[in-house]
């Protein structure tokens, strides 16, 4: 499939600014400057990015406790997700939701979720929305290999199923739940849990932004069409720790060392998209020093930026209708 240019440099920006996002809290953190836990995205930008190029700002999508990156791949602003976690009156949830709780309605980005499986049921609720409004637009669950096994998951899954939902589930398998491998935990296959759900399933490599591209516009299409859910298993790996301060010690030596140098979606993309003529390196390269730019202002003024007051915690917890 021909991808636009436009949709091209849009979406290598999406993935350099992850990338430049997460390795910046991974220094932030350490400084002791952030409340509560990250969990970085590194290495699986392609996926959210690639997922994410096929929506518009009316299509609606659930994340994780990993979720950073899906909000950046659904257009949330650096600077407000950047303040946000550093628990700031300027975030853009007036930093009382923090890194896990991200959430951006205006541009469909229903929220991360600290509780894992905790977005395929949001999502079916959001898809029964676009159904019955007949809004044209679909619902994209992201989740894990850990939360693959949780009843909510399995539960959403056959509802979706049931009332034919423009829905995509969207399973980021990075090989582990916390510190249990998935080869371990998840019993059987994805493909046939999709199947025992009688719902169509795709898969792909989830660090070639192209392969995602592709899958997932298949994947949208079918449930955009007024088919029903389809399942997307994407296989990546994950450059970080669980959590910052994970010491990943159950992890095999070399492992994320091969990951980095075999399968970085950046790299991988750069050197697509520059061998086939269709960008230029020198826009690469000055997409990477604006986005550097960009975070480092965000963090800036993060650190700049005033605490919530006592008188905003009452301040939306209730929507009124
Ligand atoms: C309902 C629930 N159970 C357990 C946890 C603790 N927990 C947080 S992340 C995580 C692992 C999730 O693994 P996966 O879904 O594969 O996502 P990944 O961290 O690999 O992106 C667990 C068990 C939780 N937050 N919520
Ligand atoms: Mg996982």
């Amino acid at each position: 499939m021909q991808i636009a240019r436009e949709t091209l440099l849009r979406s290598y920006r999406a993935m350099r600014t992850i990338r430049d996002f997460e390795e910046r809290l991974h220094v932030e953190f350490a400084t002791g400057e952030i409340p509560g836990f990250v969990h970085l995205y590194c290495g699986e930008e392609a996926s959210g990015v690639g997922v994410c190029a096929n929506l518009t700002d009316q299509d609606t999508i659930a994340s994780t406790h990993r979720g950073h990156g899906h909000c950046i791949a659904k257009g949330v602003e650096v600077a407000g997700m950047m303040a946000e976690i550093y628990g700031r009156r300027t975030g853009v949830c007036q930093g009382k939701g923090g890194s896990m709780h991200i959430a951006d309605l205006s541009r469909g980005m229903l929220g991360a979720n600290g509780i894992v499986g905790g977005g395929p049921p949001l999502i079916c609720g959001a898809a029964l929305s676009h159904k019955t409004l007949k809004d044209g637009a679909v619902a994209v669950a992201f989740y894990g290999d850990g939360a693959s096994n949780e009843g909510t998951t399995l539960e959403s899954l056959n509802l979706a199923s049931v009332w034919r939902l423009p829905a995509v589930f969207v399973l980021e398998d990075n090989g582990y739940g916390e510190a249990t491998g998935a080869s371990y935990a998840c019993a059987g296959s994805q493909k046939a849990r999709a199947g025992g759900f009688g719902m169509p399933y795709l898969e792909c490599d989830g660090t070639d932004f192209f392969a995602v591209h592709q899958a997932a516009g298949e994947a949208i299409a079918h449930a955009r069409a007024g088919n029903g859910p389809v399942m997307l298993h994407v296989h990546l790996a994950r450059w970080y720790g669980h959590f910052e301060g994970d010491a990943m010690t159950y992890r095999a030596a070399g492992e994320v060392a091969a990951a980095r140098a075999d399968h970085d979606c950046l790299t991988i993309f750069r050197t697509r998209v520059t061998q086939a003529g269709l960008l230029d390196g020198t826009e690469l390269d000055d997409i990477d020093s604006a986005v550097r730019d960009e975070i480092e202002s965000a963090v800036i003024a993060a650190k700049q930026a005033p605490l919530p007051e006592a008188a905003d915690l009452l301040a939306d917890v209730y929507v009124r209708y």
